[in-house]
């Protein structure tokens, strides 16, 4: 059967595309509005933010044949966007017209003690039977969005599930034909092909109303890291740095070689990773779009790992040999487009950042504002490749220090964080502090928080630097560099509020499972998938 997608062009729609192939069916595009009335299944994978969501529907004048085809109860699966769409409007584009099926609104996040934008795996209570759900064992899903459709604001009748963050909100809606999740099926893995197998197959088998009425959690989330780069041969390969050193003097300086990105990114997916991330390392100097090696690698991933795809590594504006200017806006594109979730931006935010500080002002034009404004904050992640500076007390620096719990090498009692580009080869005069306050200023969702201290040390996370960063924003903070043991897992979820750990070594070198690392933080009593 032909399974109609509606694609406008302004995210991740590869991921869906990805699934719907590997259940098995054939995928038609939208391409003129008649089309909406006459498809059998229709799905709206809304990414980015509303307002371009809504702005590309009008331009192409898909407004009146998507109510017409809601109204008429025909075949319909929004998600995320696409389900936020359905209400008259929402907060994060002020003004701006959605479909009007629910008069209501869709609403931001309170600020509070959790972190937004909302990304992670997270439970749902079903509160009606329902065959969409057929299957389903409670399993958490992925969400990822800033905002939520409040349940006042949802016609009672129209409500299938409920998610707990913060708030309690609407995670999914149906009535007759027509479906819509928060959450993001085609990320969620098995669980989540399932789910949306059952609306493409027009399952029967029902699942049942929620008993349990607890509140819904959302999980820590363990995330595999591959850095890639071409080893002297020319090959992409997944290395690893010592301190950012990733040539291995037992083999005469050789970039260090622990495998395929493909191969290793679809262990890891089996093996039960939250999220994965490829950072590649060389990107400051190379160009993606014209080394083709990371668009082909997120095209072989994304066809088999149903689970949040990261990107870094050159994501910033490059004028190519024959003079033609790319924005990272049309970096970042290309990755989306060939399966990313999220990019990651190293170098280049730190210039945006010290720019921001500078003037003071928000010029539109940095990496980080034009992607947020294309494709929303949960899509812009910064990684930060900071080293310690030790001070012997505060008044010798005017950056932001913390106190050591462990001396350093000649007994400084504290320490500043300062900030790197080009992979730790150039330290600037910005501390962390100052780095991700500018980049949350500038749009950023989320901060990939290395350590070059730390990194492949397996001497455990820095908790200093984490805790001084997630005091400093209210974006999700993931911990990386230094795991060591599953225990270095516990201590920075039972230490630190970090929303998510991320580790390469002990993963690549299989000394550390992920399930491992699960099974060890889960009987801590730490929420994990
Ligand atoms: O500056 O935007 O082109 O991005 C470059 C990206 O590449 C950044 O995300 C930067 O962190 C990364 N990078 C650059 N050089 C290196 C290097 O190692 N020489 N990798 C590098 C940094 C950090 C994590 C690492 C954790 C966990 N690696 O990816 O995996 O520290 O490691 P562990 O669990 O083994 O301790 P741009």
């Amino acid at each position: 059967m032909k399974v109609t997608l509606l694609d406008y062009g302004a995210g991740n729609v590869r991921s869906i595309r990805n699934a719907i192939l590997r259940l098995g069916y054939e995928i038609e595009d939208v391409n003129r509005p008649e089309e909406i009335l006459s498809a059998e299944k229709l799905v709206f994978p809304g990414v980015g933010s509303f307002g371009i969501a809504m702005e590309q529907l009008r331009k192409r004048g898909y407004m009146e044949p998507l109510r017409r085809r809601i109204r008429e109860d025909k075949s319909f699966l929004g998600i995320c966007i696409g389900m936020q769409a359905l209400f008259s409007g929402s907060e994060e584009s002020p003004g701006v017209e959605g479909l009007g099926i629910f008069p209501g609104q869709v609403r931001r996040f309170p600020q509070g003690e959790l972190a937004v934008p909302a990304i992670g795996w997270n439970g749902l209570r079903l509160e009606k039977d329902s065959p969409l759900f057929g299957g389903w064992k409670g399993e958490k899903l992925y969400f990822v969005h800033s905002y939520h459709a409040p349940v006042a604001e949802t016609p009672a009748e129209w409500i299938l599930a409920r998610t707990d963050y913060g708030c309690e909100f609407v995670s999914a809606v149906s009535r007759g034909r027509v479906s819509a999740f928060q959450f993001h099926p085609e990320k969620c893995g098995t669980p989540g092909l399932n789910i949306l197998n059952n609306y493409l197959s027009d399952n029967e088998t029902l699942c049942l109303r929620s008993e349990d009425r607890m509140k819904t959690r959302m999980a820590k989330r363990i995330i595999a890291c591959l850095d890639v780069r071409s080893n002297d041969a020319g090959d992409l390969v997944v290395t690893k740095g010592d301190q950012y050193d990733v040539r291995d003097d037992s083999t005469g300086g050789a970039v260090r070689n622990l495998g395929k990105p493909v191969t290793l990114a679809q262990r890891y997916f089996e093996e039960g990773a939250d999220e994965i991330t490829f950072l590649n390392i060389t990107g400051f100097r190379s160009f993606p779009l014209k080394d083709q090696p990371m668009i082909d690698l997120l095209k072989e991933t994304s066809k088999n790992v149903f689970v949040p795809l990261t990107i870094g590594g050159g994501i910033r504006s490059f004028t190519d040999s024959e003079g033609k200017q790319y924005t990272a806006l049309d970096v970042a594109a290309a990755y989306f487009r060939a399966g990313a979730d999220k990019v990651s931006i190293g170098s280049d935010a730190v210039y945006a950042a010290e720019e921001y500080l500078r003037t003071g002002k928000k010029t539109g034009t940095s990496s980080i504002e034009q992607i947020f404004n294309v494709y929303g904050a949960q899509a812009v992640v910064i990684s930060v490749d900071p080293r310690r500076v030790c001070v012997q007390s505060p008044e010798e620096t005017s950056h932001h220090v913390v106190e050591l719990s462990i001396p350093g090498a000649d007994g400084e009692k504290y320490c500043w964080y300062q900030c790197t580009v080009s992979g730790g080869r150039e330290g600037r005069d910005l501390d962390v502090v100052q780095l991700v306050t500018a980049c949350e200023a500038l749009g950023a969702g989320e901060i990939l928080l290395n350590c070059i201290d730390r990194d492949g040390t397996g001497a455990g996370f820095d908790m200093e630097l984490i805790r001084q960063v997630k005091a400093a924003v209210s974006i999700p903070v993931i911990a990386s560099s230094g795991a060591g043991s599953a225990q270095h897992f516990v201590d920075v979820f039972q230490q630190t509020d970090a929303d998510a750990a991320l580790a390469a070594g002990i993963f690549h070198r299989r000394e550390v499972g992920i399930q491992e690392v699960k099974d060890t933080v889960r009987r801590a009593g730490v929420e994990v998938r």
